[in-house]
């Protein structure tokens, strides 16, 4: 058995390296082994300390989330004032402040350090002989609440300094922050939960601190730089503001990788330039960057104004997010014909650049912020992306606004508009009559494995649609080779051979037909499928949703499809056009089998050996018989090949006739 003597230097030696690796991950952004050895490291530790619970300490790593959840956040008096700081929102506020610092230097130039400005919240962190024994949110900058509890989840915050020699006493200030990813992951899991989302990363960080229950906090993905100090006692720190992150970092504490020393306003302005266009990249959000006076003889010379340093200010970058009103929310047409409700702004400057319109997403995004006309919101862009709408100012909400409505009419052509269950989209159905979708369309009917139209390419189709030559694909049937010849970049050679790849292409396939169509859902596959089923484009037209589920393959969801297209007046009008201008394919060539078995329904079960189940569908559906799914008193025959299972069960309860699989051949009109 281990003497308690090794068990002692076990544990210490398992906490010092565990410290170590978890300084190479979040420190240094290097780690020197895979998480799975660091795991094994981590459950030794929990194991030893389970077997000797007197030898567990507070700065233990596995003491991260420990106790209850308090009643209350105690207030915190920070006996060095965690000062503010002063915005400069352009070049000239930033040259102003320069040329009062070193008016007051009496200096020519000054060295500064440049960090970027991240958007979570200031925190103050004590350690007494290296160990974390409080940690405080900034408050007022006088006073500020307690959240050792939660701060303590933080892996990026050190249990324990490194080395030895940090000062007795040590106060460092930093700034807790959501990393973008975990931000995007959280607002998932909270939606998946059914809470509310963040609005943005600070917000979530926010709220992630002031929980009273650090088992929350523990489990949300926030992060931690520190860029300063406050009380320092028993030790002494360098002379410089870089220097003094220098030695944070080598204590185990995170410094930003991105802090660099410039010379003078010029230097810290090249730096503001250099990070603006990085800002998107970055793995989390920084509304703007901090210049600050390295050398701290001059802070000190420089002192303070009303709580903010006079060596120190934020150079913003333009606002990520403002308010405006909502004028009108209108819903574009999309080339799918999916239907996107989109709110009209009163024109506002948002991340430098006006913004007029943003998107809504979705039905369930209007209603889940219940957007409305007239509504106050916030508008946010980041990045080059499409700038939307975060939230509403409810308190600004006039009396008489209404709920968003979808149209149930498409805003482009009047078609009816659809939403299939389970589905976040709404659909205009017009299809090849709906302006929105009618390029598309186009160019679908007319690309090779559809209706082959040679030399009917995309930018052809185009501008035909915006010459308005075409509206519709019949219409191309009616074009002359002088309106062609007509074109842009169009000669009479290439007008003429159109003409002709019209002309062939009359003569095409029921399938190729169907397929041509761009009914939604309704692929070659299943073109072929409905040709073979129905034979006749009439029949097809007026299929129920019932018959068209009896196509193989054709699930509910294509049924529905199909048979929402043939209701639209629009699309049979489109239809007859095309044959009236000619269009034809071959009759199908075996003449439809005898319809020996209308009228009955057949359930197949189990495995068949002559056939697949799909088969001996297809072939009694031939001869006129429904195949259903489910057994019902209805059902004429259930049909059992081997390993049947509750369907021949079915059959039995409910006493229906089953055919073994020779049976079914007979009806069939073939033997095994
Ligand atoms: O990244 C930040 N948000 C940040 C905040 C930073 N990089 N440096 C800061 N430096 C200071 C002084 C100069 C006063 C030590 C700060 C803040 N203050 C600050 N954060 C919130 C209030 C003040």
């Amino acid at each position: 058995m281990a003497s308690r003597q090794n068990i002692v230097q076990r544990i210490a030696t398992l906490r010092e390296q565990i410290n170590y690796h978890n300084y190479r991950y979040y420190v240094l952004d290097d780690p020197q082994i895979p998480d799975a050895e660091f795991d094994r490291l981590f459950r030794e530790l929990q194991a030893l300390e389970q077997q000797h619970p007197e030898l567990i300490t507070a700065d233990s790593p596995t003491q991260r989330v420990g106790g209850a959840p308090l009643g209350e956040f105690k207030p915190v008096r920070h006996e060095v004032p965690m000062l503010s700081l002063a915005n400069a929102f352009d070049d000239i506020e930033v040259e102003a402040f320069d040329q009062r610092a070193r008016t007051r230097l009496e200096v020519e130039a000054i060295e500064y350090t440049a960090e970027p400005k991240l958007d979570g919240l200031a925190i103050s962190l004590l350690y007494e002989q290296g160990e974390l024994v409080r940690a405080a949110t900034r408050g007022d900058g006088e006073t500020g609440e307690e959240v050792t509890h939660n701060v303590r989840t933080i892996h990026a915050i050190p249990l324990r300094l490194l080395g030895k020699d940090y000062p007795g006493l040590l106060e460092v200030r930093g700034e807790v922050y959501m990393p973008r990813r975990g931000f995007e992951r959280l607002n998932v899991e909270q939606e998946a939960r059914g809470e509310k989302a963040f609005a943005n990363p600070r917000n979530a960080a926010a709220g992630s601190l002031r929980q009273l229950d650090p088992r929350i906090t523990a489990q949300r993905p926030l992060a931690f730089y520190c860029y300063g100090v406050g009380r320092v006692q028993g030790g002494k720190l360098p002379g410089q503001h870089l220097a003094i992150l220098n030695c944070l970092r080598e204590w185990g504490l995170p410094v930003s990788g991105e802090i660099r020393q410039v010379q003078g306003v010029m230097g810290c302005l090249d730096y503001y330039r250099a990070m603006a266009p990085r800002r998107a990249t970055l793995p989390y959000e920084i509304d703007g960057v901090v210049y600050k006076v390295n050398s701290l003889a001059q802070q000190q010379a420089l002192g303070f104004v009303s709580r903010a340093p006079r060596w120190a200010i934020a150079h913003k970058f333009p606002a990520q997010e403002e308010m405006t009103r909502v004028l009108a929310i209108d819903v574009q047409v999309g080339r799918t014909g999916a239907l996107t409700p989109v709110a009209r702004l009163e024109p506002v400057f948002v991340g430098g650049v006006t913004v007029t319109n943003a998107t809504l997403h979705n039905e369930d995004e209007v209603h889940r912020k219940d957007v409305r006309v007239g509504d106050t919101v916030i508008v946010r862009r980041a990045g080059d992306v499409i700038p939307e709408v975060v939230s509403v100012v409810l308190s600004r909400r006039p009396a008489k606004t209404a709920v968003f409505k979808m149209p149930k009419q498409c805003p482009k052509c009047g078609s009816q508009v659809v939403r299939p269950e389970g589905q976040a989209v709404s659909r205009c159905v017009g299809g090849l009559y709906c302006p929105a979708q009618r390029k598309q369309a186009i160019k679908h009917f007319a690309a090779r494995r559809a209706m082959d139209i040679e030399g009917l390419g995309d930018k052809l189709v185009d501008q035909l649609v915006d010459e308005a030559l075409i509206h519709d694909v019949a219409d191309l049937y009616v074009l002359t080779e002088s309106q062609l010849a007509g074109l842009e970049r169009m000669g009479d050679k290439s007008a003429e051979n159109l003409i002709q790849a019209l002309e062939k292409s009359k003569h095409t396939t029921l399938a190729r037909f169907i397929y041509a169509l761009g009914i939604r859902e309704v692929g070659e596959a299943t073109a072929q499928a409905l040709a073979q089923y129905f034979a006749n484009l009439k029949k097809l037209e007026q299929a129920d949703l019932e018959s068209l589920q009896q196509v193989p393959d054709v699930g509910q969801v294509v049924a529905e499809s199909i048979y929402r297209f043939f209701r639209q007046a629009h699309n049979r009008e489109v239809i007859n056009k095309l044959l009236e201008a000619g269009i034809t394919w071959p009759a199908p060539v075996a003449t439809a089998a005898a319809q020996t078995l209308a009228g009955q329904t057949f359930v197949l079960t189990g495995t068949l050996q002559t056939m697949t189940r799909d088969e001996a569908k297809q072939r009694l559906q031939a001869r006129g018989a429904k195949v259903s799914g489910s057994v019902s008193k209805k059902t004429t025959y259930v049909v059992a090949g081997s390993e049947a299972g509750s369907k021949l069960a079915d059959a039995q309860a409910l006493g229906v006739k089953v055919l073994s699989e020779e049976e079914l051949l007979k009806l069939l009109g073939q033997s095994l």
